[in-house]
């Protein structure tokens, strides 16, 4: 969520001085001259827009963060049938986690079927935020 803000304020920073140079232009060609109460009315319009915009653009990218994939090998322990969970011994997840024995939430069927306790699985966990699931389950001869 920091990195989220952090992120804003760099895109309004950046755009904010590169189109308000470019603006700039323009309106001393086509706009009243600095310094009139027209000028001043309209600049501050366009100020705004070009703030608010980006900003709302990347708070709604932020509030929904983009689901990130990592490819999982483990081995089924146990199945959960009421919460549709697998505990699952998985080896290190590149990029997420060191080996363990954790539960995996599975959120489709077709995926769910294939799980058996003694399993040897491959799969891709997708962590959206703070929760995952087990994906694209594929079992091991
Ligand atoms: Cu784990």
């Amino acid at each position: 969520m920091y990195s989220c803000i952090l992120q804003i304020r760099r895109q309004i920073l950046s755009i904010k001085t590169r189109k308000a140079a470019k603006s700039w232009q323009q309106f001393a060609g086509e706009h009243p001259r600095p310094g009139t109460a027209q000028w001043t009315i309209l600049f501050a319009m366009r100020r705004r827009t070009l703030i608010t915009l980006p900003a709302a653009v990347a708070l709604a990218a932020c509030s929904k963060p983009a689901p990130q994939r990592y490819p999982m090998k483990g081995v089924v322990v146990s199945l959960d049938e009421k919460t549709k969970s697998a505990n699952i011994k998985h080896e290190r997840i590149e990029g997420w986690m060191e080996a363990m024995t954790m539960e995996f939430p599975v959120k489709d069927d077709a995926d769910w079927q294939k799980l058996k306790p003694g399993a040897r699985i491959q799969g891709v966990v997708v962590v959206t935020g703070d929760s995952y699931h087990l994906a694209e389950v594929q079992v091991q001869p």
